[in-house]
This record gives structure tokens, sequence and C-alpha cells, in this order.
């Protein structure tokens, strides 16, 4: 996968794109990575990227060419890119998402900083809009790289998962149930018996009740997107009421 950012701080990207598993799927040629700054596509002496918005009001406005020029550009090494534009006005960034983007060739990200797109960027030069969250950024380039991040993940090969199989048991839709390792007692907290029983039927069904336990407490929201047996939503309902 080729991942293309368009920003006016590359410097920004340096990190994320140089360390642990972004750094280890570009060694292993799973994924390219290019951040680029769309000033150096700017027309005139001042390269100026921003202007004030028609109409009038407060901040400024990127300019449509040095992005539409940045874009045309790094079409030419690469067939039917998703270019995705961050902003807070986007559709809601989820695994599923995360999941789709996953299976394409080229990625280019938009970043805007400190102020808004001209509105024929989204209409005629982006085919995807989103926000990582309900909340506001100075500007796209953290988003792009939880964007990246969390596709690149996905990649066949990356996390040693050659086939994207394993990924489905990743995501049962529920929170993760706790986790513990040696020792059995640290300074008096212990680990929970069934654990350490060798068990493996009663493993797996004080997982999944302790997943159900914590999406109920944590994530309600989250139970009414999956399937859940008779079973499992009379223990839901039972924990309802005993609350
Ligand atoms: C970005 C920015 C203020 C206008 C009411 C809410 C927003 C933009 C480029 C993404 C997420 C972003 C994000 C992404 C790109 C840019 C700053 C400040 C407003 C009106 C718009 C510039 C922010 N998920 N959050 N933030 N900004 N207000």
């Amino acid at each position: 996968m080729k991942i293309d950012v368009l920003t006016l701080f590359p410097e920004m990207f340096e990190g994320v794109f140089s360390a642990s598993i972004m750094k280890k799927a570009a060694d292993k040629g799973k994924a390219t990575f290019r951040a680029v700054n769309f000033r150096d596509y700017a027309e005139g002496k001042h390269k100026v990227v921003d202007d004030y918005p028609y109409g009038g009001g407060a901040g400024m406005v990127l300019k449509p060419q040095p992005l539409f020029d940045a874009v045309d550009d790094l079409k030419k090494t690469a067939e039917n890119p998703r270019v995705i534009l961050m902003c807070p006005q986007g559709e809601r960034y989820t695994q599923q998402k995360a999941e789709e983007l996953s299976k394409e060739k080229h990625l280019i990200f938009l970043c805007g900083h400190y102020e808004g797109y001209d509105e024929r960027v989204r209409q005629h030069l982006v085919t995807d809009e989103i926000s990582i969250g309900d909340y506001v950024l100075t500007g796209g380039e953290l988003g792009a790289m939880v964007v990246a991040d969390s596709v690149v993940r996905l990649l066949p090969g990356v996390l040693g998962n050659e086939d994207s199989a394993v990924q489905d048991s990743f995501s049962s839709g529920l929170l993760e149930h706790p986790h513990y390792t040696r020792p059995a007692d640290f300074r008096g907290m212990k680990v929970p018996d069934v654990l350490l029983s060798g068990n493996h039927k009663h493993i797996d069904e004080w997982r999944r009740e302790e997943s159900l336990k914590r999406t109920l407490e944590r994530r309600p929201d989250l139970l009414e997107l999956i399937e859940l047996t008779k079973e499992e939503q009379q223990q839901i309902n039972s924990w309802k009421i005993r609350k």
C-alpha cells in the first residue's frame, strides 16, 4: 500500500513513519510512506496556500489550486487512490472503515491546519471525509496518523498475520476481557482461580462473560450492534436488573 500525506507540516510525520509497526511495514515492503508539503505546489513567489473567505467572516480558507495540483501529481504514480480529507465534519472513523481502507492500493490524506477547505476540494477532489472523533484538533495531521496507523496494522504480513481471517477473531465487537500474566499472586493481588485451572472450556466461558460485563458497564452502545445468544441476552438482562 502506498500512503501519501499532503500537509503544511511534513516534519510532524517523521517520528510516526520511522518507528514501531509503521517502520516494520515499510522495511518489509508492505507499505510506503511519504509526507509532502503542498506549499511546494502553490503558485507565485510567496507560495500562498490560503486566502480570505468569499462573503467575509473570520479565518482563512485553503485555496483549491495547491491541493488539486499536488493530488494530480501524486496520481501520476498510481491508479485510483482514495483521497481522504481529514475534517471535523467527516464520517466518524471506525474499525470497519479501517478494514475497508486496508483493501486499497493507494491512500492520499489531505491535512489542513488552522483553517477550512474550499468546498470544491470536498466536491471534486476527495473520495472520503473522515473525522477521528468529536473534538476539535488544530489540523488534520494527527487524524491522518491515527487512520494510517490503524490501516497499516491490518495489512497482510505486517503483524505476522499473512491471512486476513486472523483479524476476524480480533473484532468480536465486544471490549476485551481482563488479561493476567505471572506471578499468580502479586503483592496479595491474586489472578482469578479459573485462569489457573487448566480447564479451557471454563476459561473461555469466563472470558466471554467478563467481556460482556465490561462492555455493558463501559460501552452499552456496542451491545446493540452484535449478535448475542439467548443465554447471553438473559445474563445481560439479569445484570441490568441487579444494578
Ligand atoms: C482541523 C479547525 C475549527 C471549525 C465547530 C467545530 C469545528 C477546523 C484542519 C478532525 C477531528 C479535526 C480537524 C481536521 C482538519 C483540520 C482546525 C478548527 C474548525 C467549528 C474547523 C483545520 C481539524 N476529528 N477533529 N478536528 N482544523 N469548528
